[in-house]
């Protein structure tokens, strides 16, 4: 009985429809999946992982950083190595397929290229990351960093909002994170990093495509903002006294809004907001809030940022309310590699589909990964093109257009490989 592509997407269904379930949500259809950074779900999920990998005869091993790596071993002596994955965190009550979706189907290609006795002059290694998101511990790319040897030692003092630190977590979940330097891959073994992924925006699903390529990945930068006034009883205060932070901290709302929806090529957003005393019957004291931009282009990027600082300053200025400011995270946008991009396109045409190149506008591993090797990354259609949300969907035939582009790429790739 052979596995054909068919059967390969639906084993890839059911094992994202398992992986779907380690999540501190029970109700996953209305309360979407939670799974962070070394917790229980996180250990869950990574057992069910190291069982399907070692299944299809894949060794198995858990790095310093929480990171699952299965490796597909090739035959070949002196063999370099392919790097698949993607992340197996989530954002709170996100969706089944954001992350895990791009660990899984390599597992079902791993399993396609079985049956077919398709072998490769080239391991490749499976990759779940264990936290690309950053909700717990604001460590975002933590996993890939490390894979790629830019793990700032810093971010172990990170604390999760019991003030947990990520390194007593990476101890609790059995790593040493002294020997994280240890983890990193070198450049000389690595022929690229392609990730699977899902679109997480509506182009392909308005093409009518079931994937797509990506050329570039958004470059990102996120701030906290604290907008400090004077608590006061809101009924006996005039209004013209007040210094209320949270009037201070919709105007930053507002210049946030207003000035990304004026310029081109920018997107941001505030995400997080906390509001202290938070009383119903109190002038607000401080006003805690994030703000994050995200551009395609980095010079459009930092202007806005420098815009934005003098429009907040000037306002809250204005309402005799001062404000702390700090830059917590900065990633420049990646170019994704021509060739590699090229040779998805490729295989994407080998499979009969229309090959379709678009940006991403959401951040990924490979903005880490991009500085160990060359990267490019496959979407899947996803409906709506929503995401970070418990609707997110995506079509079960499109897994299998994608274990099918995923084949053709390796074959693709072995054939560039110099014959040993
Ligand atoms: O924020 C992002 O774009 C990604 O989901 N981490
Ligand atoms: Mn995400
Ligand atoms: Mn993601």
């Amino acid at each position: 009985m052979t596995f054909s592509l068919d059967q390969a997407g639906r084993q890839a269904w059911e094992w994202l429809e398992a992986a779907s379930t380690f999540s501190e949500t029970r109700d996953i259809a209305r309360e979407g999946v939670t799974r962070q950074c070394a917790t229980r779900e996180h250990r869950d999920v990574l057992e069910a992982l190291t069982g399907w990998m070692e299944a299809l005869g894949m060794s198995v091993r858990l790095d310093n950083a929480a990171n699952l790596i299965g490796r597909h071993a090739s035959g070949t002596p002196g063999a370099r190595t392919l790097l698949v994955g993607s992340h197996q965190d989530t954002v709170p009550n996100g969706g089944k397929y954001d992350g895990m979706m791009g660990v899984i189907l390599p597992l079902a290609l791993i399993k396609y290229l079985q049956e077919y006795d398709i072998a490769l002059p080239f391991h490749i290694d499976v990759v779940a990351f264990s936290d690309e998101e950053g909700t717990r511990f604001s460590s975002t790319l933590l996993g890939s960093k490390v894979l790629a040897g830019t793990f700032e030692p810093e971010m172990l003092k990170a604390t999760d909002d019991e003030g947990v630190t990520l390194e007593s977590a990476l101890k609790a979940f059995g790593c040493d994170p002294a020997r994280i330097p240890e983890d990193r891959y070198r450049p000389e073994e690595v022929i690229a990093f392609l990730e699977a992924h899902i679109e997480q925006g509506p182009q392909l699903e308005q093409a009518s495509l079931p994937v797509g390529v990506v050329s570039a990945i958004t470059g990102i930068e996120r701030h906290q903002i604290t907008v400090r006034g004077m608590a006061g009883h809101a009924g006996t205060v005039p209004m013209s006294l007040r210094r209320d932070a949270l009037v201070g901290a919709a105007e930053v709302i507002r210049h946030v809004d207003a000035l990304c929806k004026g310029t081109d090529d920018l997107v941001g957003v505030v995400g997080k907001i906390e509001n202290a005393p938070n009383g119903v019957n109190v002038i607000p004291q401080t006003t805690t809030l994030s703000i994050e931009l995200r551009s395609p282009r980095d010079e459009v990027r930092r202007r806005a940022r420098e815009q934005l600082l003098e429009q907040i300053r000037v306002s809250l200025e204005a309402l005799d309310l001062t404000f702390d400011h700090a830059q917590t995270y900065e990633q420049s946008a990646v170019q994704c590699s021509p060739w590699l991009t090229a040779t998805l396109e490729e295989a994407v045409k080998d499979s009969g589909i229309t090959p379709r190149v678009l940006f991403s506008g959401a951040g990924h591993d490979g903005l880490a990964m991009a500085d160990l090797c060359d990267i490019s990354m496959l979407f899947l259609r996803c409906r709506e093109g929503v995401s970070h949300h418990p609707s997110e969907a995506i079509e079960p035939e499109d897994l299998t257009a994608a274990v099918e582009v995923l084949a053709h790429a390796c074959q693709r790739l072995a054939r560039r490989q110099p014959q040993a």
